[in-house]
């Protein structure tokens, strides 16, 4: 047997973590061979609620899981840990701007970055979920001292994912038949949701679907579909939002396969012109836990003034943070 893998949720008792923590537990995001204790992280009111979580987890009897610590603490929830996804964090109240989030949010996410540089392992894997998860990513990987940079995402594989299957429904092929389709900029409503190098069943979307609707349905329904599972639903997207948060930690883990890539929200290194050190959504591929941008994509002018416009609210974003991160 493996050495345990100690993951942290923090957010244990929410509605993502509810669907996510089972499926980590029955070893589909590590392994099925790599047995794996998880350190649930909640506010203290959470917590009875977070033993319920516990216990239906044991009651799973799933076979990779050693252990469930459930705390308050959030050096404790850190402590050792080799991956971590960033659930929990200050919903958007009602009449709540952006702005508001963006500041009530900057606070937690710095004391748990401070955490996971006190307490979790050097080679730590962090997956920002909790939004606006591209500055959070930003404000907590500034405070975990002693930890490299690039071991902080923040999830755009929900998006990613939704473009996929909108190409899918829209030609009438199988989703599995889609690829490489791009999330680029913030999860947000300004995200570019980018078909140009997508392809169907081997044949580049451009060809198979119209253009029209790849510039102008396709990308806007992708980036309202948070707001349509709210109207649906009642409650924000919960089953798909764990999915991807797994498929994220699957791909950084296991890589992407020849030939594709995916999207993820990573430090920028200038790439496209998208400023140093932004947390932004690039097409990536991955190997050995390596991320790489791809390069050498040409960008036409609306494709580069649809990421400009992405790319300046992630500023504006990082200005309403300035002072938690000096
Ligand atoms: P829930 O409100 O169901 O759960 C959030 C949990 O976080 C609550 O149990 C709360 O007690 C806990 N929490 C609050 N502050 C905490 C702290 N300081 N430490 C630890 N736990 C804390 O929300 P849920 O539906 O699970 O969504 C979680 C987050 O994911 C939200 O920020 C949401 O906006 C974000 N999402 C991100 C998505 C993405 O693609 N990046 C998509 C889905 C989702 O909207």
């Amino acid at each position: 047997m493996n050495k345990p893998l100690r993951v942290a949720v923090t957010g244990a008792a929410g509605q993502i973590a509810y669907s996510l923590l089972p499926r980590i537990a029955q070893g589909e995001v590590f392994g099925k061979d790599q047995p794996v204790i998880l350190q649930l992280l909640e506010i203290t009111p959470a917590l009875k609620a977070l033993e319920g979580v516990s216990m239906e987890l044991f009651d799973c009897a799933p076979s990779t899981l050693v252990d469930v610590i459930c705390t308050d603490d959030a050096e404790k929830g850190m402590g050792d840990a080799d991956a971590v996804f960033l659930i929990g964090g200050m919903p958007r109240g009602p009449g709540m701007l952006r702005k508001d989030l963006i500041q009530k949010n900057g606070p937690i996410f710095r004391g748990q970055g401070a955490a996971i540089g006190a307490a979790a392992s050097k080679g730590v894997r962090v997956l920002t979920v909790a939004n606006p998860c591209n500055t959070n990513c930003l404000v907590t990987q500034f405070h975990a001292k002693g930890i490299d940079p690039k071991q902080f995402h923040a999830m755009t594989r929900l998006d990613h994912n939704r473009a996929t299957s909108q190409l899918a429904t829209k030609s009438g092929k199988a989703i599995a038949s889609v690829k490489n389709v791009i999330i680029w900029g913030n999860h947000s409503a300004t995200q570019f949701a980018d078909a140009s190098r997508a392809t169907i069943d081997g044949k580049p979307a451009y060809d198979v679907l119209d253009a029209e609707w790849l510039r102008g349905d396709f990308r806007s329904t992708v980036a309202q579909r948070g707001k349509a599972i709210i109207d649906a639903r009642g409650k924000s997207s919960a089953a798909s939002a764990a999915n991807a948060a797994i498929e994220h930690m699957q791909t950084w883990h296991h890589g992407t396969a020849e030939g594709e890539h995916t999207s993820m929200a990573i430090t920028s290194d200038g790439s496209y012109g998208v400023p140093e050190g932004l947390i932004c959504s690039f097409p990536v591929t991955v190997k050995n836990g390596e991320i790489s941008i791809v390069q050498g994509l040409e960008l036409s002018d609306w494709d580069k003034e649809n990421l400009q416009n992405s790319v300046d609210e992630l500023l504006s974003e990082r200005e309403a943070v300035a002072d938690l991160l000096k």
